[in-house]
């Protein structure tokens, strides 16, 4: 018989600073990275921005508001570096301080428990300027810093916290593909140089909240893609197993066992690539993997993995931001693995593949390899949503979250140990690269694709009623 999901489950919905609240330089905020980044042109689709986003700086109470009527458990958001700290260290801006306590006091009174992610991407551009932001060994101190200045003002409020989110993919967009700031391209040596910087990062500030408060909760979000060999031909087989050290465990690892994969070392090292390191980091980071509470999870797709010879596919820019179905580039690199298409299973608009067995098979990998209780951050679905009728009626996003439900469910019931899981995203919100015609909110947001314009009215999508019944129902719906 199905146990299905625990009493105490948290339902909840996520955002991310830079994408919704807009604001970007009020009550003294300090620049990020991404509010230069995105002033270059051709860097976001229709150079649209964050200025405005969905205005939830000054809207977050009717957000908050529409998140209790739904009976929402957990709201996750992040917290914007530069607001805390304008320039990155030095002086604190107590109005930023301020915009979070009200925040977190605002779903308290509603009885959602904030969940808090200390870095979404927005590095303050004015370490960049410093220093080169977390090109630079000096990145670490000022976030831990930063973190412990979270950590002690709101730790009496808040239990959940999120360190980092996807650090795989905001290094390698940063690093290798160009996508996000810094824009570097096929910088691998700073590439591995700038991650384990970030995993230093993690580690201190996990000891430093576990120091503070020895209740609280902590981990890292990653963006588990995992993978399927194409065919049972052995040499997919190994190149699967490639693909999954280089691009999987190599990031749940450090953060669950505190040490890079033996193979990638090895790699790594037939590329000349040497990761500085100071002598205590190894036992930092393995201090840390005794401490962390759980691995947060965001997933949207699997992938598909075939051996790739030397002289194939050379690409790691596979990235669709047309909006129309079948554009998206095969990405590889010669000699390991080629990521094709999977033939078996449908694709959302951007050639994201649609595959909830794919959210449990994550959850049964994470808990046999790291044996970790399991925070879903994020899942939804990116969709053209229009308003007809003054409605949005969109029943194909009930169908992605209720069928990853579904396989999430039957993972708990396996043994996996879920905590929460959280629909991307609340409200609509700033796509990074695809500005705002891609949508996954439960909320929709009247806005345009071009800046500024739009009442930013909120209306609730059947999406969002249909969300209130799962949650009542614990999961059932
Ligand atoms: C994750 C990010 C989110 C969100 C989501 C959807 O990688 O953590 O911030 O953007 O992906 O991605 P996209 O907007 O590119 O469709």
């Amino acid at each position: 018989e199905s146990k299905g999901f625990p009493e105490d489950f948290l339902w909840g919905a996520a955002s991310a600073a830079y994408q919704v609240e807009g604001a970007y330089d009020e009550d003294g905020k300090g620049l990020s990275s991404w509010d230069a980044f995105v002033k270059i042109p051709g860097k976001t689709f229709k150079g649209t921005t964050g200025d405005v986003a969905v205005d939830h700086y000054h809207r977050y109470k009717e957000d908050v508001k529409l998140m209790a009527y739904i009976g929402l458990k957990t709201y996750r958001f992040s917290i914007s570096w530069s607001r805390i700290f304008p320039e990155g260290n030095g002086k604190l801006n107590e109005k930023g301080l301020q915009f979070y306590d009200d925040l977190i006091n605002e779903c308290i009174k509603y009885k959602i428990k904030p969940m808090v992610t200390l870095y979404h991407w927005d590095m303050p551009q004015s370490l960049i300027d410093q220093y080169g932001g977390w090109e630079s060994r000096q990145s670490v101190d000022d976030f831990v810093n930063y973190a412990k200045v979270c950590f002690s003002h709101y730790g009496d409020r808040v239990k959940h916290w999120i360190i980092m989110n996807e650090q795989n993919v905001f290094t390698s967009h940063g690093w290798m593909l160009g996508t996000h700031p810094p824009g570097k391209i096929n910088d691998l040596k700073m590439f591995y140089q700038v991650n384990h910087h970030v995993f230093m990062a993690h580690a201190y500030s996990v000891l430093a909240l576990k120091e503070m408060y020895d209740d609280a909760l902590v981990g890292s979000s990653f963006a588990f893609s995992p993978s399927y060999a194409l065919t049972n031909k052995p040499e997919d087989a190994l190149s699967k197993q490639d693909y999954d050290t280089l691009q999987s465990y190599y990031w749940m690892d450090v953060y669950a066992y505190g040490r890079y994969p033996r193979a990638a070392l090895s790699y790594l090292e037939s590329l000349n690539v040497k990761i500085e390191m100071e002598p205590w980091d190894e036992d930092i980071l393995k201090r840390s993997a005794l401490l962390i509470d759980f691995m947060g999870v965001n997933y949207y797709q699997t992938t598909t993995v075939a051996y790739n010879p030397p002289q194939g596919v050379n690409n790691l820019n596979g990235e669709n931001n047309s909006g129309k179905k079948g554009t998206k580039a095969v990405t590889g690199i010669p000699g390991l693995y080629m990521n094709p298409s999977n033939d078996f299973l449908d694709k959302t608009d951007w050639d994201w593949a649609i595959d909830p067995s794919g959210l449990r098979f994550a959850c049964r990998d994470i808990t046999s390899r790291y044996d970790l209780p399991i925070i879903i951050s994020e899942n939804g679905l990116g969709a053209f949503d229009k308003i007809e009728d003054g409605k949005i009626h969109d029943p194909y996003r009930v169908d992605y979250l209720r069928e990853h439900i579904k396989e999430l469910k039957k993972a708990c019931d396996e043994g996996c140990r879920i905590l929460s899981y959280c629909v991307w995203s609340f409200t609509d919100v700033l796509s990074w690269l695809n500005g705002y015609q891609k949508r996954y909110g439960l909320v929709y947001v009247d806005r345009d694709e071009e800046e500024n314009s739009g009442t930013l009215k909120r209306i609730p999508k059947y999406s969002y009623y249909w969300y209130k019944k799962v949650i009542e129902s614990n999961g059932e719906n």
